[in-house]
């Protein structure tokens, strides 16, 4: 097995095809991870990152993403960043410091900026548009606002081994302003290590940092776990130690990648999807269901494809 990519969710499938060229060329994983990530920020109909991702109570886009190199162990991350075009890309030029790699807010456009980085207005009319019928639901029907979220989370490996691992979010629907979830934390939202392997999470950051999931996965694979029983047995442990201590989980789930192209993917709900490429595979999206601890999935049917771009498109409702 010479590359891979592997990540979390439907919507990395365009990316990852694209990235995947890239990696067949004989091109750095970081390149690979970076192409991809970009395509799904910039498509508007994906409401949970980059353009068009849904905004914090006060109606504003903040954006949290990271990049990591997974043979220097270096990493670059932003936190609440509002109105610039590529947080990955911004991510990714953070891994190049020594020090201040991990900026937020008002510091990481002043950063953006000074560095060249495209000012666009992330919030889209649509995105306005689910924000005011959210408003408006928690108001009259008592709902939680923190409902929809999907980070993309991303593995690459190349023909030269080398391991990056990158995420890029608008975090959850309705946060606070100013809060920052797990995806541009280390450890939590992603890690890589080419002498291993990379994962990466998505779901309820609050809860995933809990457990510094993707570091305890690439721990697990250290220590000779196949990917897919690392990330079951990560996800489960979690899951069970949180419902323990405090009576609940919130939503957890991971793709992970080791360094012989191996993957493994682990959720505790319903309806995870992820898209996975390989040397040996095509670009396939797969549906994930989860049983006492065992995460089992398969392939997309062509009518749930269909039915996915549909809804993403589908004019928004108020009743
Ligand atoms: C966060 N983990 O900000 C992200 C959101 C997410 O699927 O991944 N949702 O907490």
């Amino acid at each position: 097995m010479k590359w891979a990519m592997i990540a979390t969710w439907r919507m990395a499938i365009d990316g990852i095809t694209e990235g995947s060229q890239l990696l067949k060329e004989g091109k750095r994983a970081g390149e690979a991870v970076e192409t991809a990530i970009k395509m799904v920020e910039d498509y508007p109909f994906y409401k949970s990152v980059g353009y068009g991702g849904l905004p914090n109570e006060n109606c504003e886009v903040e954006l949290d993403a990271a990049y990591m190199d997974g043979d220097t162990l270096s990493i670059g991350a932003i936190g609440g960043i509002r109105d610039f075009k590529n947080p990955i890309s911004i991510a990714k030029k953070l891994s190049e410091e020594r020090f201040n790699c991990f900026l937020v807010g008002t510091g990481a456009e002043d950063y953006a900026r000074k560095n060249g980085f495209e000012r666009v207005n992330m919030l889209t009319d649509r995105a306005k548009q689910y924000y005011e019928k959210r408003k408006r639901e928690t108001i009259e029907k008592g709902l939680s606002p923190y409902a929809g979220h999907d980070t993309v989370g991303m593995i690459a490996l190349d023909c030269n081994k080398k391991m990056v691992a990158g995420t890029s979010t608008s975090g959850l629907f309705m946060k606070r302003r100013g809060r920052v979830g797990d995806s541009p934390v280390s450890g939590s939202g992603f890690y890589v290590d080419s002498e291993v392997g990379g994962a990466s999470a998505t779901g309820l950051g609050e809860d995933l940092m809990k457990g510094c999931i993707s570091y305890e996965i690439v721990r697990l694979m250290r220590e000779g776990y196949h990917p897919q029983e690392a990330a079951d047995k990560a996800v489960s442990d979690l899951n069970d130690k949180l419902t323990k201590r405090r009576g609940k989980s919130g939503d957890l789930s991971v793709v992970c990648l080791n360094n012989k192209g191996k993957f493994g993917v682990a959720t505790n709900i319903e309806g995870f999807t992820f898209s996975v490429i390989t040397e040996e595979q095509k670009p396939t999206v797969y549906l994930c269901e989860n049983e006492n601890g065992k995460t089992t999935y398969e392939p997309a049917s062509e009518e749930w494809l269909e039915a996915y771009l549909k809804r993403i498109k589908s004019p928004i409702t108020f009743d």
